[in-house]
């Protein structure tokens, strides 16, 4: 086998109990099918002995029930009986996900907390793959694709366990391409490539899961001979009708559609001078007669901008853009909207859409891979950035207004939200590139499952399964630290960039200073940061009050995002007494400094660690220093050399 089983490495346990071999079934079904062969397989690894799966009711052993008036959409209950367990799902995919939770509860010896009763929180859990059909993975880090080589589509062992993956962890759909959908990739919904789509539908309804693809919104031009697009255009939409009736012939299960339109080059209704509601809602209406969505994204901005123009603000663009959309979508369209208003920094503001919008489905998307984060060399354990996103009060319907409450639909009384996530795996043999990036993957599905766990307990809950309880404790530690330790040693602040241009790895404090992609710094001799006040671009007013006051107000605003909302001197004072120049340089030596006690602390994890993939850590993590290093050096002398403030600590910092 050429691939790690991650979290699913189920290890022989200790307390075998007597219960555990036999498996009563009382409810069937294909996706509680999936249920029963899981539950064999880790007991076939935990014990030693296959169980016997028996098909009616027994007082003995494991016992798996449905029972829709159970509730929760999807939801489970587990107890514990006189001889045994049971296991009662909602749905078949509420067993499945019953079963899942039972095996994790043996694994980490918590069969106590029983009864429990679970049931996803977001309606919609989604992974979105930005694998190209060449094998390439835009932003991917580690390895390339598992679906896709030389525009082939495979499906193997490595594809079945990804799917046991994605189940185990709740999620229910997946986007199986690019958003930047190409040349060959606009054939995936044509009969090209459809059957074997099928081929990975069905697993993925095996494990009660469904497939979507992103499209190509100029496909009536590449696939026919349009020569155009106009979503107003009756022909454009009766070619999406027609190919919609297609696609849903061939795989009834088919989710639908995402679609990134008007953005980095891609097509779009502006072209013809038509709204993304237009757009939205032809595409919608070809899907609607078969129970499929289409999933808009609002990354939309400005990327031919010019940096002498300092009135647009990039940040701005995805509000400016939807607001006045707003409930002009069809019922079967969902916005997806980035976490931020720029492109997942280390750091940013939440969206404020999410507190603009009302009358329109939302998805929340994140990006698990790393790709300003590290790219799964350094460290970065994400949860705790997601959790505050979640938490983000958007004061939309007064005090409370949670981005959790809206993406779980409990604000506005919706069922098609949730979160997406851009997924951080590739064919590397451990997934992720740094094995440790899995705790991120691992925790996405499980946050979006039940977002009332920690960013704590989940790290717990991902290293005793994937790397053992022993090392349970140093692990999740370094884990919880390790954001906190890449914002220090990069870009300060909340101002973000100062990327490689292109690779988005290392250090170019410049290098995206003066080009057209709207992220600039505006770093000079006495200070930097972005005027979005009133005085300055006006972002701040896209939140609701109170937000507009603190954000704008330089003594209220949140000091992480300081230099996000705000022009400040270098020699301006910060909360600490500190002044900013020198919190540039403190922190900077500071990050380096903990990558370096991370990488002793995982050295003293040697013995209790297997061999292999103590040393592929080790590998990133010293990558890891020599970045962290890099990133230092030449963030401290930028700034020295603007500046020309001596660190008062005397530190060397490089002329
Ligand atoms: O951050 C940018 C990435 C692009 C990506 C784009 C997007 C898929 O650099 O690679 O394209 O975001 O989210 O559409």
């Amino acid at each position: 086998m050429n691939f790690s089983k991650c979290w699913l490495d189920y290890q022989p346990i200790k307390n075998v109990e007597k219960a555990f071999s036999t498996l009563s079934v009382s409810c069937s079904g294909t996706v509680v099918e999936s249920a029963v062969q899981e539950y064999c397989l880790a007991m076939k690894a935990m014990t030693g002995s296959e169980p016997e799966v028996v098909r009616t009711e027994s007082e003995e052993g494991v016992s798996l029930y449905l029972d829709s008036s159970l509730s929760g959409k999807d939801g489970y209950e587990l107890r514990k009986k006189e001889k045994g367990y049971t296991v009662t799902g909602q749905s078949e995919s509420g067993v499945l996900y019953g079963v899942f939770e039972l095996l994790r509860l043996i694994r980490t010896e918590k069969l106590a907390d029983l009864p429990l009763t679970g049931a996803p929180e977001m309606p919609l859990r989604i992974m979105n793959h930005w694998d190209n059909m060449d094998g390439s993975i835009e932003r991917g880090y580690s390895g390339n694709s598992f679906f896709y080589k030389d525009y082939e589509i495979f499906y193997n062992e490595r594809t079945e366990q990804y799917a046991r993956m994605m189940a185990s962890i709740g999620i229910n759909a997946i986007v199986i391409n690019n958003v930047n959908v190409h040349e060959k990739e606009t054939y995936l919904i044509t009969d090209t490539y459809l059957q074997r789509v099928k081929k990975y539908s069905d697993l993925f309804c095996r494990y009660g899961i469904r497939l979507y693809t992103s499209v190509n919104f100029a496909a009536p031009m590449e696939l026919a001979d349009f020569d155009n697009c106009d979503p107003l255009n009756p022909q454009v939409a009766d070619w999406w009708k027609e190919a919609a009736k297609h696609i849903y012939e061939c795989i009834p299960e088919f989710g639908g559609f995402l679609v990134k339109a008007d953005s980095e080059g891609r097509p779009g209704p502006f072209t013809y001078d038509r709204t993304h509601a237009d757009g939205a809602n032809m595409l919608a209406r070809a899907v609607a007669p078969y129970g499929g969505i289409v999933i808009w994204r609002c990354f939309v901005y400005n990327c031919g901008q010019d940096w002498r123009d300092t009135k647009t603000d990039r940040a701005r663009a995805a509000y400016d853009n939807f607001i006045d959309l707003d409930g002009c979508f069809d019922d079967n369209v969902i916005l997806q909207i980035k976490n931020g208003p720029m492109d997942f920094q280390v750091r940013e503001p939440v969206s404020p859409l999410f507190g603009g919008l009302k009358k329109t489905n939302m998805i929340l998307e994140v990006q698990i891979a790393q790709e300003y984060t590290g790219q799964q060399i350094d460290l970065c354990y994400l949860l705790p950035m997601w959790r505050e996103i979640l938490d983000f009060d958007t004061y939309a319907e007064g005090e409370g207004s949670t981005v959790l409450k809206i993406v779980k639909g409990e604000l506005y009384g919706q069922n098609l939200c949730g979160m997406a996530a851009v997924i951080n795996t590739g064919d590397d043999y451990n997934w992720t590139g740094n094995d440790l990036a899995a705790a991120n993957t691992y925790g996405y599905g499980r946050l979006a499952m039940n977002p009332s766990q920690s960013p704590e307990s989940i790290a717990r809950e991902w290293t005793a399964l994937t790397l053992g309880a022993r090392v349970e404790e140093p692990v999740t530690d370094m884990l919880m630290k390790s954001w906190s330790t890449y914002e220090k040693y990069t870009s300060p602040l909340g101002i973000g960039w100062m990327v490689t241009p292109h690779y988005h790895y290392g250090p170019d404090v410049d290098g995206y200073e003066y080009d057209r992609w709207g992220t600039y710094h505006r770093a000079d001799r006495n200070g930097l940061g972005v005027d979005r006040t009133p005085a300055g671009t006006g972002y701040t007013s896209q939140y609701n009050e109170p937000w507009p006051g603190i954000y704008a107000d330089r003594e209220k605003c949140p000091e992480e995002l300081l230099l996000f909302f705000h022009y400040v001197r270098y020699d301006e004072k910060l909360k600490s007494g500190k002044t900013l120049i020198q919190h540039i340089y403190d922190t900077h030596f500071e990050g380096v400094e903990e990558v370096e006690a991370m990488i002793e602390a995982w050295r003293g994890l040697a013995p209790k660690l297997s061999a292999d993939v103590y040393e592929r850590v080790m590998e990133r993590m010293e990558r890891q220093l020599a970045n962290a290093i890099e990133w230092r050096d030449r963030i401290n002398t930028y700034f020295y050399r603007k500046s020309g403030a001596a660190d008062e600590k005397g530190r060397k910092i490089y002329e």
